[in-house]
């Protein structure tokens, strides 16, 4: 049972919406409670008393402070799910999982974070090419990743997709998906919208993302 679940979140952060993907998929209520990171909000000292790291998201589960969108996402499946098969216990298989939670967090969320928050915070809104170059990068990789499969991590849904499923859903913020060079990648992202309410946790936040940083990024080509 998921007594008192509370995620601190803001609408537009793709790893709060890999966490709202992946309480809709174990079928947990939650509190959700909207910063405003544009405002500073996290920088507040309840919030930073709850992750001195000032990211969102974070979960407050019964008291048990968690952040870090991987970690979270895990901690959900192996506390909460009927199952494992969002993340599964098999040693071989869950190590496959995590590199590509690993990917998402070293590389693919940072090909993004490294663009969105100079703009943010610094409004420098100039691409260089080197970072465009690492998008092209993560875009290549998940491509490998995906091969003949459904899904990242063989054929079935994994946390795995919610986490880079959201941050690669975001990249065309900064740079639009080439459908022709990553055909498998166009079709991945195609079947997450089909999961039940992806609109509400993902595409609506998204869209505000993309909203907010395409008009106004200049990329170096
Ligand atoms: C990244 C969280 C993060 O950068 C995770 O949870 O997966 N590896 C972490 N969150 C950003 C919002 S966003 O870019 O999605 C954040 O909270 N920034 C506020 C700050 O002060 O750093």
């Amino acid at each position: 049972m998921s007594g008192n679940l509370i995620l601190y979140g803001m609408d537009i952060s793709p790893p709060v919406r890999a966490c709202k993907l992946t309480l809709r998929a174990l079928n947990l209520d939650y509190e959700y409670k909207e910063m405003d990171l544009l405002g500073g909000e996290q920088f507040e000292e309840e919030f930073l008393r709850k992750n001195p790291q000032h990211t969102v998201p974070l979960l407050d589960d019964n008291g048990a402070l968690i952040w870090d969108s991987h970690a979270i996402v895990c901690y959900l499946v192996d506390k909460y799910g009927k199952s494992d098969d969002l993340y599964p216990r098999d040693l071989v298989k869950r190590a496959h999982v995590d590199q590509r939670l690993f990917f998402d967090a070293s590389i693919l969320f940072m090909s993004l974070r490294n663009v969105s928050i100079p703009y943010f915070v610094h409004q420098v809104n100039v691409v260089p090419k080197e970072k465009v170059d690492n998008i092209k990068d993560a875009y290549g990789h998940l491509e490998t990743f995906l091969g003949e499969n459904r899904y990242l991590k063989g054929s079935s849904l994994t946390v795995a997709d919610f986490c880079c499923g959201a941050t690669a859903s975001s990249l065309a913020a900064v740079l639009e998906l080439d459908q022709e060079k990553y055909p498998k990648v166009a079709a991945w992202l195609e079947r997450l919208t089909e999961l039940p309410h992806y609109e509400e946790d993902n595409s609506r936040g998204l869209e505000n993302y993309i909203q907010l940083l395409k008009p106004v990024l200049k990329l170096e080509e």
